[in-house]
């Protein structure tokens, strides 16, 4: 019997990636989405799995379309990947957020609690919840101290699956993942902004790039290589939570000139620092210590950020040499 799973947000980067694993697998995959005007598809079809997953039409603000969600797909595992994802937007729409990555969480695991109580459960928990840096490298024992009303959202999503945990015994467990991009990643992210901008540069169709404070840092993975933990998190016979990281960061100043570089270019001729991309609120820096995940889980990343650039850097060059 195929193993059944449930991802919410499978239209995302990590949904995408993690639909891919689990059919790879063998699993039967669903996925929960909302009905939107433009285009969500595109990660799948880049895939080339968009035919393999069953949709359900709801949204994670809505606890009855969750609760029907659950019923029919039967999941052996549910990912509550989706969210209200872009920090920067989460001062314009704070309610939003908080609806749909705070409240969203309860719904999934009300669903799963009511309904489904062998069902194991994955929460995306972030770095983002450490926000002002309590340590100078954040693990598991690290306080949280968010810093955007994503972060806030994410933290009462974070304690609330811990609470279903410890209140109900639901096999419940949050991954603390820090940064992870790829060729999928949306364009409003640094990492993705940065890259497309240097293959337009580069094939003359753009000439500068403008972004905002480029001395914060990140701890950049592989979405790719974190999905697998994940999967590994459910596998396990505990449920616990688990930080998800390289263990090195960078600035985005560093990352933009590794990026520059790949196409013989110099970031400092073309990056304009632009103050509409400050935001409110900074979280200057994060490095993570994935000890646990690497005792416990057996897992560690794959792919340094030279690679993972390279990667994105070329991808963009593709897609924006075809348009
Ligand atoms: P982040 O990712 O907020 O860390 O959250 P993002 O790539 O948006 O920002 C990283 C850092 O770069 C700085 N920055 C800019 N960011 C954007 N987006 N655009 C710019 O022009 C720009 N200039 C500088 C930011 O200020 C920030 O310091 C991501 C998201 O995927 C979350 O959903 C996830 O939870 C965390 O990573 C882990």
């Amino acid at each position: 019997m195929n193993k059944h799973a449930l991802i919410t947000g499978v239209t995302g980067q990590d949904g995408a990636y993690l639909a891919k694993l689990l059919l790879e697998k063998g699993y039967r995959v669903y996925g929960l989405v909302a009905r939107r005007s433009s285009d969500t598809n595109w990660r799948l079809r880049e895939l080339g799995i968009t035919g393999d997953i069953e949709f359900i039409e709801g949204d994670l603000a809505d606890a009855c379309s969750v609760q029907r969600a659950v019923i029919k797909s039967s999941p052996d595992e549910v990912y509550n990947l989706g969210a209200q994802s872009f920090v920067g937007s989460s001062w314009d729409q704070p309610v939003t957020t908080g609806i749909v990555d705070g409240l969203g969480v309860t719904h999934v695991l009300e669903a799963i609690r009511q309904f489904s109580p062998e069902s194991r459960f994955y929460q995306a928990s972030t770095s983002e919840m450490f926000g002002l840096i309590q340590a100078e490298r954040q693990d598991e024992s690290t306080p949280f101290y968010p810093r955007s009303p994503y972060g806030v959202a994410k933290l009462y999503g974070h304690w609330i699956t811990v609470n279903y945990r410890e209140s109900f015994k639901l096999h419940a467990s949050s991954g603390i993942l820090f940064n992870h991009e790829s060729p999928l990643r949306g364009i409003e992210f640094v990492t993705r902004k940065v890259t497309d901008a240097v293959a337009r540069i580069k094939l003359g169709k753009q000439k500068e790039l403008r972004l905002g404070n480029i001395d914060a840092k990140r701890d950049w993975g592989f979405a790719g290589d974190y999905v697998e933990a994940m999967w590994l998190m459910l596998q396990q016979d505990q449920a616990d939570d688990y930080v998800v990281a390289t263990g090195q960061t960078s600035t985005v100043r560093d990352m933009c000139s590794l990026a520059f570089e790949q196409v013989g270019l110099n970031y400092q001729d073309h990056v304009v620092i632009d103050p509409r991309y400050f935001r409110p609120a900074e979280v200057d820096v994060l490095l993570g210590h994935p000890a646990k995940a690497q005792r416990k889980l057996g897992w560690s990343a794959k792919t340094s950020l030279a690679e993972l650039i390279a990667m994105m850097v070329e991808a963009d060059l593709r897609r924006v040499s075809k348009e």
